[in-house]
Parts: C-alpha cells; structure tokens; sequence
C-alpha cells in the first residue's frame, strides 16, 4: 500500500474539468495544479520558502541530471531529495525517458534500454526501466515516472506503434522493478503520437498493469495547439476518471486552461522559468518582454492586476534596468512573479471549478487576451 490517494471533490457541469486532492505522506496537492520545474534540485532563481510564500505545492525533478551529477547515491546519502535541497513537501521525478531522448546523435535505443552519452563529459551509459526505478527510488520522490520514449513529432505510424507498445512493455518492467512493498507512487505515460487508436491501445495496456496515476506523454513536441488540443481530445476520456492524469510538459497559461477544460489534473512545464530568465513575463493581458526600450521609464508593477511581491515592490522600469544589466536579482524576481503567476493562475481555476463557473472563467480568460493583443 503506497500512502498516496486521489479524490475528485467535483467536476464542471459543462465540461471535463475536474477539482481533486491528492494525498501524499508529505502532504497534499490541490488540482488542477502547475508543478514549478527543479530540474537539478534546485528552482532555478527561488529559495524553497519562496516557493512555499507563491503555493508550490510540489515540485518536479530529473532523473537524468542527477544520475549524472551529483549521482543518485550520493544524494542518498545526504538522506534523498527532500532533505538535499531543503524542499519538505511532496516531489515528482520524471524518468529520464524525455531528456535522454532529447540528446539526439548521443543515444541509441534497445529492447534493454537506451544507451546515450553524457552530455557533461561523454561518459556512456545504459538507462533501463529498471535503472531509472532505482535512481528515483534513491532520490526519494513522492511521485515517480515509468520510464518511456517520448515520440518524436512527425513520425511513422508504423514507428508510433512500434515505440509506444515498447514503452508499455518499460512500464511493465518499472512497475515490476519498483515491487508489492513501494513507497512510492508510479505513474504510467500514455504514449501513442497523434493517432486515436494508438493512444488507446497505450491506454489499454497500461491500465492493465496498472498505475496511481496516467500521464499523456509526447504531447508539445513540435505540434501545432490544434493537434495537442485534438490529442487531448481523444486521449483523457481514455483515462480512469478515479486517478491523477498529467500531461507532461506543457505548456502555455492557454494550454493549462484547454488542459483543464479537457480534463487535466496536472502539468508542468519550463516556460514560466526558463521565459524569467529571458525577461519574458506573463501576465493577465498576455505576455510582455520587459528587454524593451518602451519600458524604461514605466513606473507601473509588471501586471497591476497581480497580488505577488514583485507587483507590490518594483517597477517595469526597475525590472528592466536590472535585465539590461544583467543583474541576477533580474532573474530572481522575474521567476517569482512568473511562477506566482502560473500558480495563482491554477487558484483561480480550483475556486472557478469549486463553484461551478469554469467555463465562464475560460470564456473570460481568452476575452481578455484577445481584447489586449489586438
Ligand atoms: N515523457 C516523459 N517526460 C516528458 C515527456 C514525455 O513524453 C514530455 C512530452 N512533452 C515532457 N516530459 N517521461
Ligand atoms: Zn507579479
């Protein structure tokens, strides 16, 4: 019995949206919910009590990156994940199945596994399904990933086939890796490119073996929002409405909300913090770049519309001096209110939910942005 429940509290009357409560043994996670990405333990820009002050509740880290540095053993020894980066409230691990497959010339793909070549010094390695188990179960993540191939888009049918029932067989090898006695929740990915038939026959045979909760996996690979949001279409209804469904990096504030309307629980994603970085920020009327000239003398906060410390303390102005400088407090506070943004932006959509307005909260959120680009 692993210490992790899903309850679905209510559900949208005119849509597929859902409000649920995952329970963990480090605490629970209100859905539909956005996980801020820690790639190599740490949020890039935010102390953990930062993210505890915007409502993280659970963060995402990679397999990949600290198999090769700092090595999962090691972070064992320091007594795992939560206690390494000082981070206490639920983690999520994906299985490396994504960033190896990201490596392009650097890998090739077995039955056994992938062989790939370390992106830091060229080092080889095999990364199995039973592998990657091993280094999430040293990490100590709440939520853990079947290890998969993510398909690259377009592709064959015939190798769409060919990979997503190999992914299936990984995720067999995974569950059975991981044991009866786990203490960890394993999550299954749904692979299946763009074809209908194919995401069931994935569905199909991982609800066979059975997970605690379903990914959508090779989803924002390339494809237009159309496809994604067509995928979502055929692909959620397949999943058991009693578990988690989490759609693997994605994606855009719209994406979230088309997520959600579809059926989602989950996402994650690298855009609100790898966008900080670039001086890229979103905000309730769209995204603005605060890199430009036109802001130099704007004294107003990011988005007068957002609660979050940035928007109460500093100026567009400010914000892009320390931009152009090259100031790392530019990141800092760029991460914080994108990331605030993100989260607060899944509040919203959890009270919409609760009081049966969410398809007037969509309606709305698209208004307003169509209103503002014009
Ligand atoms: N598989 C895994 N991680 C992922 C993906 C996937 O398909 C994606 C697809 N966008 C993001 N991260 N394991
Ligand atoms: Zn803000």
């Amino acid at each position: 019995m692993t210490p992790f429940q899903f309850a679905l509290l209510n559900t949208d009357p005119q849509s597929a949206a859902r409000r649920g409560r995952i329970r963990t043994s480090r605490g629970d996670i209100e859905t539909p919910i956005f996980m801020p990405v820690g790639t190599q333990a740490t949020v890039k820009g935010m102390l953990p009590e930062g993210l505890k002050d915007i409502g993280a509740q659970i963060i995402l880290a990679n397999t990949y990156h600290l198999f090769l540095r700092p090595g999962h053993e090691r972070v064992r020894r320091f007594g795992g994940l939560h206690r390494f980066m000082n981070w206490d409230r639920p983690i999520l691990t994906d299985s490396g199945g994504f960033q190896v497959f990201s490596l392009g010339e650097l890998r090739r793909i077995t039955e056994e596994g992938v062989v790939f070549q370390s992106h830091l010094d060229g080092s080889r390695h095999l990364l199995s399904p039973e592998l990657s188990v091993a280094v999430q179960q040293a990490l100590g993540a709440d939520i853990i990933m079947a290890f998969d191939e993510c398909i690259p888009y377009p592709a064959t049918r015939e190798y769409v086939l060919h990979s997503t029932e190999r992914s299936t067989r990984w995720a067999l090898r995974c569950k059975q890796a991981l044991g009866e006695e786990a203490q960890q929740a394993l999550f299954g990915i749904v692979q299946g490119g763009m074809h209908a038939d194919l995401r069931r026959l994935s569905s199909d045979q991982l609800q066979e073996i059975g997970f605690d909760g379903y990914a959508v996996g090779g989803l924002s690979v390339g494809e237009e929002a159309e496809v994604m949001y067509e995928a979502m279409d055929f692909t959620l209804p397949l999943l058991p409405q009693d578990r988690p469904r989490y759609v693997m990096g994605v994606g855009t504030p719209e994406n979230l909300i088309e997520g959600i309307y579809r059926g989602v629980d989950m996402f994650d994603c690298v855009m609100p913090t790898r966008n900080a970085r670039n001086g890229v920020l979103f905000t309730s009327f769209g995204k603005i770049s605060i890199k430009q000239a036109r802001y130099q003398d704007d004294d107003q906060p990011i988005d007068p519309a957002c609660g979050c410390y940035v928007c109460r303390n500093y100026s567009r102005g400010y914000l892009r001096h320390l931009y152009q400088s090259g100031e790392i407090l530019a990141s800092v506070l760029n991460t914080h209110h994108n990331l605030h943004y993100y989260l607060d932006l899944m509040a919203q959509v959890r009270q919409a939910i609760e009081e049966g307005s969410f398809s007037q909260f969509r309606r709305q959120f698209h208004r307003q942005r169509q209103a503002q680009t014009k």
